[in-house]
């Protein structure tokens, strides 16, 4: 069970931060209003949120998940891939500070961003990608081994269309984990049932399960029945600028 969350909305140059889809720029007032929605949504799952201030010295600070990796038995605080967005662990390191008295850190030469981290209760995967090197990812693991968590690395390098590990997997609970085509047949997944995603809704593959829901993208029809026939109740989020600029639904907030 979460009983919190940590967000910040996007500032006003949000449509500066980094992207690689073509989708066109993103709208600040209709970015504003789904950030919003989601923030109501993360309360309807029971979580007490904490809002930051939008950081306008950093656009992609909305995405907070990237910061940090929080667990029942720690917490890490990240060195994220692109150096434009290094200062968002300092930004928001203090209110981590007040839920987490210990805070461990990756160092250099380790990069990571926690959208490459997957957790399925006691075991974590973790992504190796454009923004996580191996090293980041091996001292990661060694925090996890440390406080008693397994993991797993995912080298995701050669998959073209996902930014993050986490575009292309979540963990709804159950033993199950919902993968995109080009990871399902990855052994790493073995022993656990797969929920698949159609290709043309990849997109909603980054869902989050917030206690008695999953929060998942809204436009994805299939996954949305697919998740509701397993029994899951699902509350769906206008997620279209958050997309323009890369950016997954569990990446908005940072969840523990
Ligand atoms: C970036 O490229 O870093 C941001 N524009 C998007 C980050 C999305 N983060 C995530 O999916 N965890």
């Amino acid at each position: 069970m979460f009983q919190y969350a940590i967000v910040r909305p996007p500032g006003a140059n949000f449509a500066e931060g980094l992207t690689t889809v073509d989708l066109g720029e993103p709208v600040y007032a209709k970015a504003l209003e789904q950030h919003l929605r989601y923030c109501e949504a993360l309360r309807q799952c029971g979580l007490t949120l904490t809002e930051l201030e939008p950081d306008s010295r950093y656009p992609d600070s909305t995405f907070v998940e990237d910061t940090a990796i929080l667990t029942e038995r720690g917490a890490i605080l990240t060195r994220p891939g692109a150096l434009s967005r290094e200062g968002e662990v300092t930004s928001i390191q203090a209110t981590l500070a007040q839920f987490y008295p210990a805070l461990y850190t990756i160092t250099a030469p380790g990069t990571l961003d926690g959208g490459d981290i997957c957790e399925a209760d006691d075991h974590f995967f973790i992504g190796v990608s454009e923004r996580t090197n191996e090293a980041g990812a091996q001292q990661l693991a060694g925090f996890l081994s440390q406080v008693g968590y397994t993991s797993t690395c995912v080298d995701i390098r050669g998959i073209k269309d996902i930014l993050h590990l986490k575009s292309g997997i979540a963990y709804p609970g159950d033993n199950r984990l919902i993968l995109i085509d080009s990871l399902a047949d990855r052994p790493e997944f073995r022993g656990y049932e797969i929920v698949p995603v159609a290709p043309e809704e990849n997109y909603a593959a980054n869902c989050v399960r917030v206690n008695d829901y999953v929060l998942i993208a809204a436009g994805f029809p299939k996954f949305k029945t697919a998740l509701q026939n397993l029994g899951y109740r699902c509350i769906a989020l206008d997620m279209s600028e958050f997309q323009k600029m890369d950016g997954g639904l569990s990446c908005l907030s940072l969840r523990f």
